[in-house]
């Protein structure tokens, strides 16, 4: 039934899912089993290169391989240390589908590109979007700062349809979007398809640590800040001890870049791993206050998307019954 609905969707059909749904790629968080499970609920599923080596992140892709034989990517996290063994290990085991975020893809495009892996460029900027178009992106993730994580300047709601208007390759959005409201709204400012990274976290296939869980599920409209951004990388995580504490120590003079990029080193698997979620850091977007479920991927993809479809065939002049 459902499918029927996407059977032209742009982003469906190029890349062979069921459903217009992507999962971010978060890093400590994104593993084979997560990507799996969204890729075989009909959505796409997307392993988190950044926190693996070449060789972790090719026992990551043979894993998800086994686990489905659906399409499924991986996200190229372009600050990584690992960046360039990860390109030649995506290349080499055949990935399909990349997404790149955290800057400019441009080193790599022609060798995955040539590779044949389609690239999906996530931007915070029209300017991003409209290299990522030249440089043979097949589609871009307009990500507004509500997202977590490593964050952009500009909302979700004012940048998707800039980005719309800038390029002619279909427009996938993030950032604050964790239901069907959330889905519907993105398609009337001009996207096709989302991702989530937040509504994902908290799924039940998700490995990251159950405080980090439960931190999110917790968590309400307010519980979110943007450090890291005197260092050229904000970052949007859960407000605790460490992130009150960054801030506190990025707004004294006194204090040097050193020993900011000592607090934050270590702080994601801290929290995603250990669950130290009072020392570590617990990116999340902003919408973690509409997440108040532990929801299988399947549940999460065809409710985000059956309530999407049922929103936007509604009257809007009609009394909300949202
Ligand atoms: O990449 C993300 N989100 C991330 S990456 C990450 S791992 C990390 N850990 C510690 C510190 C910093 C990061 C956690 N979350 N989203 C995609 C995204 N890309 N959002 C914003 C951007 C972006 C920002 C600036 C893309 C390009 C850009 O500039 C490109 C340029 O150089 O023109």
């Amino acid at each position: 039934m459902a499918e029927t609905v996407w059977k032209n969707n742009p982003v469906c059909r190029q890349l062979g899912i069921d459903y217009p749904v992507l999962q971010g790629g978060m890093a400590w968080v994104a593993d084979a089993e997560l990507a799996a499970a969204v890729s075989n609920a009909g959505g796409l599923g997307l392993i988190a290169a950044m926190n693996s080596n070449g060789e972790q992140l090719r026992v990551q892709i043979r894993r998800a391989k086994e686990l489905t034989d659906r399409p499924f990517g991986v996200n190229l996290m372009l600050m990584s240390p690992y960046i360039d063994e990860a390109v030649k290990v995506v290349c080499e085991e055949h990935v399909g589908i990349v997404t790149t975020g955290a800057g400019n893809p441009a080193k790599y495009m022609d060798q995955l590109t040539a590779a044949g892996v389609k690239v999906i460029c996530v931007v915070a900027s029209v300017a991003l979007a409209v290299m990522a178009e030249r440089m043979g992106a097949v589609a871009v993730v307009a990500e507004g700062c509500e997202s977590g994580g490593h964050v952009g300047e500009t909302t979700t709601m004012a940048l998707v349809p800039q980005v719309v208007d800038a390029v002619t390759i279909p427009v996938i959005a993030a950032g604050g979007i964790a239901d069907g409201r959330g889905m519907a709204a993105a398609f009337l400012l001009g996207a096709v398809a989302v991702q989530m990274g937040t509504r994902f976290l908290t799924a039940t296939e998700c490995n990251v640590h159950e405080n980090y869980k439960a931190k999110v599920i917790a968590a309400k409209d307010h519980d979110t800040i943007v450090t890291g951004r005197t260092l050229g990388h904000p970052v949007r995580a859960l407000k605790n001890a460490m992130t009150r504490e960054f801030d506190r120590l990025e707004k004294d003079p006194n204090t040097t870049q050193e020993q900011l990029e000592a607090m934050g080193a270590g702080a994601l698997r801290r929290a995603a791993v250990e669950g130290d979620v009072k020392n570590g850091s617990c990116m999340c977007g902003q919408i973690a206050g509409l997440v108040k479920t532990e929801d299988s991927c399947e549940t999460i993809v065809h409710g985000i998307c059956e309530d999407a479809v049922r929103l936007l065939r509604r009257n809007p002049f009609s009394a909300s019954e949202v």
